[in-house]
């Protein structure tokens, strides 16, 4: 966990966040895609669209703030920005090629391109708050397809059965990469629906406006 104290957390979180509109994480998606397709940014990139309000209004509603841990993976632009890390620090990562792993632990955002990865550091996040009784909560966000694996479904299941203060928030734009979800489970709706273990996800669709990573024109993984 971060050694930084909460103060000096709150200074740097500002209230940044209360500011951000749709348009403001559109405006942020389009200009890297613009550089992006200079060639400058020698990694991938995943820019996503058709989500921005379904994020701005989980932020807000879950009053999500400085003492709050943020879990993404490497679709985590908007996330980063939402938790008030600063614009130009969150571009300039993404130019020096983190787009996929964004991390700023000063500001609680923890980011991998691992499909699978952090979600029982979330959990172990989350009981080092409960248990050490500090202020704060883990809010973990994947998609759909990483909802089906089995970690997610360790990770969900433990936390509910200690009540830890953790979150998954799946947001389904239908696709694995280029896989239909669904067509791979054989079911209509997530394994979480209707079961008691919704009470720890928040669930959303979406559909993303740009592929699944760069812009479309070289292979996607
Ligand atoms: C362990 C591992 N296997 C495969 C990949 C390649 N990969 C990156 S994203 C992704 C799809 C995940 O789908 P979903 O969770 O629905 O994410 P989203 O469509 O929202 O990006 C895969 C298979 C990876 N990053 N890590």
């Amino acid at each position: 966990m971060s050694s930084m104290s909460d103060e000096t957390i709150l200074t740097h979180t500002t209230l940044m966040n209360k500011n951000i509109t749709k348009k403001y994480l559109e405006d942020f998606e389009k200009e890297i895609a613009e550089v992006f397709a200079t060639g400058v940014i020698r990694a991938p990139v995943h820019l996503r669209s058709g989500r921005e309000d379904n994020l701005i209004e989980i932020f807000r509603d879950n009053k999500i703030g400085p003492e709050d841990y943020v879990f993404g993976y490497w679709d985590s632009h908007e996330l980063a920005l939402l938790k008030g890390v600063p614009r130009e620090e969150v571009k300039q990562a993404i130019l020096a090629g983190k787009s996929i792993s964004l991390c700023f632990p000063q500001y609680r955002v923890l980011c991998s391109g691992i499909v699978g990865s952090l979600m029982g550091t979330a959990v172990g996040v989350a009981w080092a708050l409960k248990t050490q009784k500090r202020k704060g909560r883990a809010f973990l966000f994947c998609g759909d397809m990483s909802a089906e694996t089995g970690v997610f479904h360790e990770s969900v299941k433990y936390a509910t059965n200690f009540d830890l203060p953790v979150t998954f928030v799946v947001g389904d734009n239908g696709l694995s990469v280029m896989t239909d979800t669904r067509k791979v489970w054989g079911c209509p709706d997530p394994w979480f629906k209707n079961t008691k273990y919704e009470k720890k996800i928040i669930y959303f669709k979406y559909i993303n406006g740009y592929p699944h990573s760069g812009l479309g024109r070289l292979i996607k993984f």
